[in-house]
């Protein structure tokens, strides 16, 4: 079966650990429902933080928690507000919260948009306060904590997003003090003396410090985060843990720069599709050779008019560009409310200014869209824009630069962008302007413009590695692997990588005994467990650690195919979750249970889209990896309904989105590890290293002596490692601290 979303495939095994359902919450919706002449139409809202989350939950599922601001919203619902989206292919819950006229006014016209987001934006004239936005920002962000409430089981992880929800993860830990909260912080946090006028200060910062974990878009905006915490609530800061630590609790502050989807701009942008449309666009616009461009949802700071009296300078200084340029200003209206009226009417007079000023009959200098573009719109204006000029005056990251950057495979087109952007820290490779230094800034554009094809390569190349090394997927993986370790965290869990002198001296002078589990820990999860594959690297350094101690791969794969995938000589291999090794089978009565269960699972649970039933023999898999997040739950309960009717018969263990059917009595891999360490580990310390629920067995086995490290983390672990990326370099540790000096050289030779 193929992936619903192509970018499932990416993501796989993230979000395993979100079995209770990952919450997230935002002001803005992912998908809005309007009333139009023509019925009703669903669209999604312009921004950054919609185009982000959305790609997330479509693979986690879960259940989205935003204000319906739609005209139609409410008719999409049930009686609870819910709906499930996205519409064509439903993979998550949308839960919509009402907003009374009063609270729209004053809580998102009012406190968000005249109050936060001018503050954090360095506009501080631009500030507007009354008391009853306070009052309704406040409630507010109580409405969305009770429905988020609602929203959790028991064990879900709720993560909210931006300036509008800042009292939120404060209410909700008032009324559970264990729950699971993080927040993305997606614009910038301003330097201490300017957050010094904010008004309720105070009540923001505490607001946040109810989360878990908190990120930023860059060190400089944690770092100021962390210097108002100290100064304005007399917080405790730890530099190194990167921790705030105020009314009895610690928050976790970390860095995660926001990117975009490479490849998918990459691709669009190469395809011959995009070539027809740019003739297209040319045509229909009668564009000269050359071409600038910006989009920006229509906003203040991102300093359109900054980049106006730029381009009128420009073409002032440069009449050589004169019909043979013309810069594409796309700006959409994503806010209402006076001051966005003003700007826009402000943008649109400065551009029929300049357009009057050098304009001809068959020649416009600026070309202006108010309107939102499809994304084959979109990037076929980034592929045909000679310079793009992406100058916000503050913006927590920018993600039209990367846009652009992804979209440019032809190693052609220039970046401008403005020093204030978050992105500025990550491609430095463009050009670099400040906004409001508008001879500069006139100057860097003829730059650009003149800039040699070969420059224009090697910036343009540099640009993108930056890009696709770091995407959307990067972003997502960094935020859920921290999201699914902070339960381990804050009970003291250790990085492996980071306690190496603690590791060392436990081994010291010991003989050792590694076993290991294999998918998720030796191999990274893949959609399809029948395509799953062990590094080279990894291979490697196996076979370098089994030359000196014994190795075993222990997995809840058939002995034969284990054996098979991993393809070691040497090795101890045991399969079916320890039930099969090379001395035998464990005797658990034969396959009478599982004869009987099998045809009733295949009945009841085979006609849901998705579900897999591996027969391994001696256990069986149920894997549900594939099944759609929304189908999730009936599947939970089929599964749970025919297991209930094996009971005594069978035991189900549940592990990454799969359930292993053991008959009654089979050996757990706890007791297969005692048994290993009988056989072949006798006297020996014991290092276990797995990554599922099926792994804590043998974690509580071997945690008394032995060493015990959780791919991923478990709270049954000593130590964790972030991810399975971590795995080689774990080896590569062990194989350090555990080799005589002579080998440990080899070891480093071979790649370790
Ligand atoms: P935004 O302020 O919305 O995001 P940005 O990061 O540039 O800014 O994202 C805008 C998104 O909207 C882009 O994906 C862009 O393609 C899209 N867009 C803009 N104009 C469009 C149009 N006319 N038609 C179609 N699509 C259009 C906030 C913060 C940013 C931060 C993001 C993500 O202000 O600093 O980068 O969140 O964290």
């Amino acid at each position: 079966m193929k992936p619903r979303f192509p970018e499932d495939a990416r993501l796989s095994g993230r979000g395993d650990r979100f079995r209770g359902g990952l919450i997230v919450a935002s002001n803005r919706e992912p998908y809005c429902h309007r009333k139009t002449p023509e019925g009703l139409r669903w669209e999604i809202p312009v921004g950054g933080v919609v185009s982000a989350l959305d790609t997330v939950l479509r693979v986690t599922g879960g259940t989205w928690v935003a204000w319906g601001s739609g005209s139609g919203d409410m008719e999409q619902t049930d009686a609870g507000g819910r709906l499930l989206v996205p519409p064509e292919n439903p993979a998550y819950t949308l839960r919509r919260i009402w907003l009374s006229a009063s609270a729209e006014e004053n809580y998102y016209h009012g406190f968000c948009n005249l109050v936060l987001w001018p503050l954090f934006h360095g506009e501080t004239d631009r500030v507007v306060y009354l008391p009853s936005f306070w009052e309704e920002y406040e409630k507010t962000n109580r409405a969305f904590a009770e429905a988020i409430l609602e929203e959790c089981a028991w064990n879900s992880t709720i993560w909210i997003h931006d300036y509008h929800l800042c009292r939120v993860p404060r209410m909700i830990r008032a009324a559970d003090q264990e729950r699971i909260i993080a927040h993305f912080w997606h614009i910038p946090w301003p330097e201490r003396e300017r957050y010094d006028c904010a008004p309720h200060g105070e009540e923001i910062l505490a607001g946040l410090l109810g989360n878990d974990l908190l990120g930023f878009q860059t060190p400089l905006y944690a770092r100021n985060f962390m210097d108002c915490a100290a100064a304005r609530l007399g917080a405790v800061i730890d530099d190194d843990a990167m921790t705030v630590a105020w009314d009895g609790r610690t928050t976790q502050i970390r860095t995660f720069p926001i990117s975009t989807d490479f490849e998918c701009f990459n691709a669009l942008a190469n395809s011959a599709s995009t070539a027809a449309r740019i003739r297209r666009i040319r045509k229909q616009h009668h564009l000269p050779r050359r071409v600038g461009l910006a989009v920006d949802r229509l906003d203040y700071t991102k300093g359109i008019l900054q980049r106006l009296q730029a381009l009128e300078l420009f073409f002032q200084r440069n009449p050589e560009f004169h019909r043979r340029f013309s810069f594409i200003q796309v700006a959409v209206m994503t806010r209402s409310g006076k001051p966005y009226l003003r700007y826009r009417q402000e943008v649109e007079d400065q551009i029929a200014e300049i357009n009057k000023k050098f304009g001809k009959a068959d020649w416009r200098p600026i070309i202006y869209f108010g309107s939102k573009l499809e994304r084959q719109d979109l990037v076929s204006w980034y592929r045909m824009a000679d310079v793009a000029v992406i100058t916000p005056l503050h913006d927590g990251m920018n993600l039209v630069a990367k846009e652009y950057v992804a979209s440019r495979g032809d190693g052609k087109g220039v970046l401008i962008l403005g020093r204030q952007a978050g992105a500025a820290e990550e491609l430095t490779e463009s050009i670099l302007v400040d906004p409001t230094d508008i001879e500069m800034f006139a100057t860097a554009i003829h730059r650009a413009l003149t800039l040699s094809s070969g420059e224009k390569k090697k910036r343009m190349m540099q640009l993108r590695g930056q890009v696709q090394g770091n995407t959307i997927y990067s972003w997502v993986d960094n935020i859920l692997d921290e999201l699914s370790l902070l339960p381990v965290m804050k009970q003291g869990g250790k990085h492996a990588l980071t306690h190496e002198d603690e590791i060392a001296g436990r081994l010291a002078g010991r003989d050792l005994f590694f076993c290991l589990d294999f998918d998720g820990t030796l191999a990274p999860i893949v959609e399809q467990p029948e395509l799953a594959a062990m590094p080279d690297d990894i291979s490697l350094l196996l076979s370098v650690l089994q030359e000196h101690h014994p190795v075993a791969v222990i997995s809840g794969r058939r002995l034969d195919d284990i054996r098979h995938r991993v393809g070691l000589p040497g090795l101890v291999y045991a399969g079916n979750h320890g039930m099969e090794t090379d001395n035998g089978v464990a005797d658990v009565g034969g396959r009478a249970a599982l004869d009987a269960f099998l045809p009733a699972a295949r009945q009841a649970l085979e006609c849901l889209p998705g579900v897999e039933i591996e027969d391994k023999g001696l256990t069986v898999s149920i894997h549900f990896r594939k099944i759609a997040p929304v189908l999730l739950e009936h599947f939970f309960d089929l599964f749970q309904e025919i297991a209930r009717k094996f009971m005594g018969e069978i035991v189900a263990n549940e592990g990454r989105k799969v359930f292993e059917i053991l008959p009654q009595g089979a050996p757990d891999k706890g007791s297969a590890v005692r048994q290993l360490l009988k056989e072949v580990g006798k006297g020996r310390l014991p290092v276990y290293m797995g990554d599922d629920t099926n792994d804590e067995e043998a974690f509580r086995a071997v945690r008394e002596d032995g060493i015990t490290v959780a791919v991923g983390g478990s709270t049954e672990a000593e130590f964790y490692l972030r991810n399975q990326g971590e795995v080689g370099k774990f080896l590569a540790l062990l194989i350090r601290v555990s080799l005589p000096d002579g080998k440990q050289r080899h070891a480093k030779d071979e790649g370790a």
